[in-house]
């Protein structure tokens, strides 16, 4: 049941926030001016459900969760916190009595892209589920000033701008000064002989860095329970700040003042490598500093001793990027708190819990021991404690295999020696996930062999899930409304009942009705591809849509083969396709990836001359949306008809995108990797394109693979690759395309794109014949909607508490 919230004084604190906020008469606001207050005037709605949920958690002593992440990808904030407390119709009614649009001021609302992709959406989504299961479930995240960079196409090439977001302004961040974190970095160790307790014994002459929390309410369907998200600045300490004034060097305190304030400046845009850089470590040091003190904080309101904390306390890591909550959580315990060392450890991994996100060696952290002992040195010294005592045990049952103390040891030796920031999660977790089977499958097999040998029963998966509140009742109200009124509503907090959707598929009326939805939704993402890339695209075309991270492994460059293919077949053979086709992509390289920048460059390249040849045209269209984002991909997922999910087997964890378009009933046209073969699984082989080689046959192949030998045999593949290395596509530059297609052709093709390319084809084509078949093409889709509620992201959480974390519902 939903508990609506009292609206009687909304309006007048839209009014009251527009005059005495901004003091301003109401005739001189702006859009975005109203789209503050109406902000403002829900953020008191939700502080009332805040407060009541926190007393509730406080009364019952409940456990808590906490989700610790560099990135949170919420998307903005005021449809969602709308729907969820059961009031957006109540407030347009409200806002169109006063002459407002509701959806003109929810346009204003920027996205806050904290996060570079699916690690950081899935973040967001698991808060909106903790909160929707009345869950006590918290974020921990940084608040960075500059998100992820706002891409724009130059030329068709990626340009990056700053993307500033309202950091210390947004309506929906509550500054909470009064419980400030502070965090010691830098400085020595000192002997401890004379120096006796007090708040770091022996690491002297750190500098103080502030952590100031920004709270975002995350309010739960049905409004019962508000959880947050607290999201740290970094502020220079004035104490420290006051010793240097006071040497008089005003304006070296200036510049410390500003290199602390850096901490939280901007996310680092990469999904993957980079790393290696000083201030990505004191990020990652600083958010795991504020939490693991915010949290001790919290426990210690209600226990005077740490007894009870790992049945209080679950804190889960996102990835490694926050693995130095092991050394920080002990430090802290010891030093700080006086803790026996075994005593302490005991509670640190009954507490932590680690999910692995990749399998990707350029994505695996590993970080220098040189910046580690000058960032945090008194760290350190416990990562060579906790791995001293580690490979002790090791020993003992391992005692003649030196090799594997090496492999599984937190140190990696070398000319430089590292911390591997994954043996530092693994050793110091009760739990260790994956976040899809077969990834799941993989990190035990693959990537850490000897950990799953010695601590089989740690190792788990928890398959990856989407929040339906934002993904479907929010960003497809259509479809939304059509299975309320066929079904009921209870399929928003209980998405397997979508299940009850498939006997519809027998009764025409319906299927006519769900194929306008999908008519109107296309419609509504063409006029999106009109006003962003200046295409003119037809909604009768199959919209066949690749949207994410632009990155060699999730092949979008096989895609691009694709069209290619389709071009010439139809120029050069007069081979025209059952059905027309619109292929649409997004997303953003990252800005140093230089193979990614160049592949959208071709796929411009590829659409001018494919969007401009009056035959071709006819039959295949190519758009690239620029600046994907969450809000972009509100509008854009709704509108597939097909979801390219085509990642070389092995290499995509789970892939989240792949799941919110089968919900919404685009038909998933995908290789045998990550979270696809479980939506294979669900909706059934009839009802989902599977090509390729899967992870055996990519295994299998490794080493021997040439790519060369496939060239040889295929004159399409030639047709196309020649293509690529042609002046076709390359305007005025010549040889532009040349490292695409040497990566391929004489570097080996890592990614295996020739290897699936034929079968790409073949199931290409499979496709489009059965698109022209206008009734099984819906009851595909319908049943891809039907079948795929496992996919929720409350089924997601539900697990992690009932197996990992030990979260029980407080309603
Ligand atoms: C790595 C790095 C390396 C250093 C610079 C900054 C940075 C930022 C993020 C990452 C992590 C990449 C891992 C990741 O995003 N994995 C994705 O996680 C999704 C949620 O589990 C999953 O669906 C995707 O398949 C997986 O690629």
């Amino acid at each position: 049941s939903i508990i609506k919230p009292d609206l009687s004084g909304f309006e007048n604190t839209i009014r009251d926030y527009v005059r005495y906020v901004l003091g301003k008469p109401m005739t001189d606001a702006t859009s975005t001016d109203l789209f503050n207050g109406v902000s403002s005037a829900v953020r008191k709605l939700l502080m009332d459900i805040r407060i009541e949920t926190e007393q509730r958690y406080d009364r019952r002593d409940v456990k808590r969760m906490h989700y610790i992440s560099m990135e949170f990808l919420t998307g903005p904030l005021l449809a969602n916190n709308l729907l969820n407390m059961g009031i957006q119709e109540d407030v347009r009614a409200i806002l169109k009595n006063m002459g407002l649009d509701l959806d003109i001021l929810m346009a204003c609302e920027p996205d806050p892209s904290l996060g570079n992709g699916g690690l950081g959406r899935l973040a967001a989504c698991f808060l909106d589920s903790l909160a929707s299961l009345d869950m006590p479930g918290f974020g921990y995240g940084i608040n960075y000033d500059y998100g992820l960079f706002k891409q724009s196409i130059m030329g068709g090439y990626q340009r990056e701008k700053p993307d500033y977001w309202p950091s210390r302004s947004s309506p929906w961040l509550i500054a909470r000064s009064g419980e400030k974190c502070m965090v010691p970095v830098y400085g020595r160790i000192v002997d401890t002989e004379d120096i006796e307790g007090g708040y770091n014994p022996m690491w002297s002459e750190w500098k103080l860095v502030v952590g100031r929390p920004h709270d975002i309410p995350v309010v739960g369907y049905g409004g019962h329970t508000a959880n947050r998200l607290r999201l740290f600045s970094a502020w220079a300490s004035e104490d420290f700040d006051i010793q240097i004034f006071n040497e008089g060097d005003y304006f070296r305190a200036v510049e410390r003042k500003i290199s602390s304030e850096n901490i939280s400046k901007i996310l680092y845009p990469s999904d993957s490598q980079e790393a290696g850089r000083e201030l990505r470590l004191v990020q990652e040091y600083f958010l795991v500093a504020c939490a693991v003190q915010d949290i001790i904080r919290i426990y210690l309101k209600q226990h005077d001793d740490f007894n009870q904390f790992s049945k209080k306390v679950a804190i889960q890591l996102n990835d490694t990027h926050p693995a130095l909550t092991v050394a920080e959580l002990m430090r802290s315990l010891v030093d700080v708190h006086g803790l026996e060392w075994d005593n302490a450890w005991d509670i640190t991994t009954q507490t932590l819990a680690y999910t692995n996100h990749t399998l990707l060696p350029e994505a695996l952290e590993k970080w220098p021991l040189a910046i580690v002992e000058k960032v945090i040195p008194r760290h350190l010294q416990i990562i060579y404690e906790i791995n001293r005592r580690f490979l002790e045990t090791l020993t003992v049952n391992y005692p003649d295999d030196p090799q594997r103390l090496h492999r599984m040891s937190i140190i990696e030796e070398g000319d430089e020696k590292q911390v591997r920031m994954a043996h530092l999660a693994i050793v110091g977790s009760h739990s260790v996930n994956g976040v899809a089977k077969i990834h799941s499958h993989l990190v035990k097999t693959g990537l850490v062999p000897d950990f799953y040998d010695l601590w089989p029963e740690k190792f788990n998966n928890k398959t990856n899930g989407v929040t339906p509140r934002r993904w479907l009742l929010s960003a497809n109200p259509g479809l939304a409304r059509l299975i309320t009124e066929s079904i009921g509503d209870k399929w928003i907090v209980d998405l397997d009942t979508l299940k009850a959707l498939e006997s519809l598929g027998r009764d025409p009326a319906f299927l006519e009705k769900f194929s306008m939805i999908k008519r109107e939704n296309k419609v509504r993402l063409a006029r999106l591809i009109k006003k962003t890339a200046y295409i003119d695209v037809d909604p009768d075309s199959i919209f066949d849509i690749h949207a994410k991270r632009i990155h060699e492994y999730k092949r979008q460059f096989l895609n691009v083969m694709h069209i290619i293919h389709g071009y010439f077949m139809i120029q050069e053979e007069g081979v025209i396709p059952t059905a027309p086709r619109t292929y649409i992509f997004s997303g953003k390289a990252a800005p140093g990836y230089f193979l990614a920048k160049l592949l959208i460059r071709l796929i411009h390249g590829v659409a001018d001359v494919v969007n401009k040849d009056p035959l071709v045209s006819q039959w295949i269209k190519v758009a690239f949306i620029p600046d994907y984002k969450v809000s972009l991909a509100e509008i854009i997922i709704p509108g597939a008809d097909v979801s390219e999910q085509i990642s070389t087997a092995g290499m995509e964890a789970s892939g989240t995108g792949n799941m919110k378009f089968a919900i919404n009933g685009a038909v998933t046209m995908g290789t045998m990797d990550g979270a696809n073969i479980e939506i294979a699984e669900a909706v059934g082989p009839d009802n989902i394109y599977i090509f390729g080689h899967d992870v055996e046959e990519i295994q299998a192949m490794r080493g021997a693979y040439d790519p060369g030998k496939i060239l040889a045999q295929s004159p399409h593949i030639q047709r196309v690759l020649n293509a690529v290395n042609s002046p076709l596509f390359c305007g005025w530059e010549n040889d532009l395309f040349f490292p695409l297609f040497d990566a391929v052709v004489n570097h080996g093709d890592y990614y295996m794109n020739l290897a699936d390319f034929q079968s790409y084809v073949d199931a290409q084509v499979r496709l489009s014949g059965d698109y022209v078949d206008k009734k099984k093409w819906a009851q595909m889709t319908l049943l891809n909607t039907a079948r795929t509620g496992i996919f929720s992201s409350d089924r997601t959480i539900r697990e992690y508490a009932g197996e990992v974390w030990g979260l029980e519902r407080q309603i």
